[in-house]
C-alpha cells in the first residue's frame, strides 16, 4: 500500500454509521473513496456521500455510493480531501483540478474537514511550490488580474489542457494562476483575495482544516 492510500484508509476509519461524508478530488481522495465503497460493501456501513467535482461523482457512483447532490446539501458530518500544500500552521493549497468552489464550501460545510496526503505536500509556506489559482468570471479577469498584480501578484490565465485556449471550470469560470511575493504572508495574501472584488474562490484554505493526516514511509501521523 502506498502512503495516499495508507492515510485514506485511515480517514476512512473516522466514517460511522449514518454520516453524511463529502468526497474530494485527486488521486488522493480516489483511495478514499474506493475504501469507503468497500466499508459500504463489507462493514455494512450506512452512508451518504456527496462529492466535490464531476469525477469523483462518476467514481462514487460507479461503486455505488448514495449521492446527495451538492444544491440539496445543508451541511456534512465530515469533509475529506488531498491539498496540493500544507503549511505548519494547517493552511492549505487547493484547486490545481480547479475545482476549488466546491471544494471550499464543503470544507465549510463540514463539522469535521480531514485533510489526506503524503509528505510531498508539506511546505514551509503556502506558494512554495504552486502559483496561487484564482478563479474568476471571464468578463473580469482583465480587472481582477489589474487588482492583483497592484498586490504584487504576476501570472496569467491557465491554459486548457492542449494549450489553445484558456482552461473553463466545471460553472465556466477562468483560472488565474499567480504567485505573489513571500512578505505579503499566508493570512494576509488569504484576506487581499477574499476582498478583491471580481475573485469567484481561490485555493488558500486558511482556518478550515479540523486536522490533517500525513503517512511518511508507512506511518500516519495526525496534525492539528
Ligand atoms: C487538487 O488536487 C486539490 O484541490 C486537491 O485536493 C488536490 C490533491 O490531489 P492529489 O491527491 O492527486 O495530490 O484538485
Amino acid at each position: 500500500m502506498n502512503d495516499k492510500e495508507l492515510v485514506a484508509h485511515y480517514a476512512a476509519q473516522q466514517v460511522l454509521d449514518g454520516m453524511l461524508v463529502g468526497l474530494g478530488t485527486g488521486s488522493t481522495a480516489n483511495y478514499f473513496i474506493a475504501e469507503l465503497a468497500r466499508r459500504v460493501k463489507d462493514d455494512a456501513l450506512n452512508i451518504q456521500v456527496a462529492s466535490s467535482s464531476v469525477i469523483s461523482t462518476l467514481k462514487a457512483q460507479e461503486q455505488g455510493l448514495s449521492i446527495v447532490s451538492i444544491e440539496h446539501l445543508e451541511r456534512l458530518d465530515l469533509y475529506v480531501d488531498g491539498a496540493d500544500e500544507i503549511t505548519p500552521d494547517l493552511v492549505l493549497l487547493k484547486g490545481r483540478g480547479s475545482d476549488l468552489v466546491r471544494e471550499k464550501l464543503m470544507a465549510r460545510a463540514a463539522e469535521r474537514f480531514l485533510v489526506i496526503a503524503d509528505q510531498s505536500k508539506l511546505v514551509s509556506r503556502i506558494g512554495e511550490k504552486f502559483s496561487i489559482p484564482i478563479e474568476v468570471p471571464p468578463f473580469a479577469w482583465r480587472l481582477v488580474k489589474r487588482s492583483l498584480e497592484a498586490l504584487g501578484g504576476h501570472g496569467d490565465l491557465r491554459p486548457n489542457a492542449n494549450k489553445d485556449g484558456f482552461w473553463i471550470t466545471s460553472h465556466g469560470s477562468l483560472v488565474l494562476d499567480m504567485t505573489f511575493p513571500e512578505s505579503m504572508g499566508n493570512e494576509r495574501l488569504n484576506e487581499a483575495l477574499n476582498s478583491t472584488p471580481g475573485v469567484v474562490e481561490h485555493g488558500i484554505f486558511h482556518g478550515l482544516a479540523s486536522v490533517v493526516y500525513v503517512a511518511d514511509n508507512g506511518q500516519v501521523v495526525e496534525k492539528r
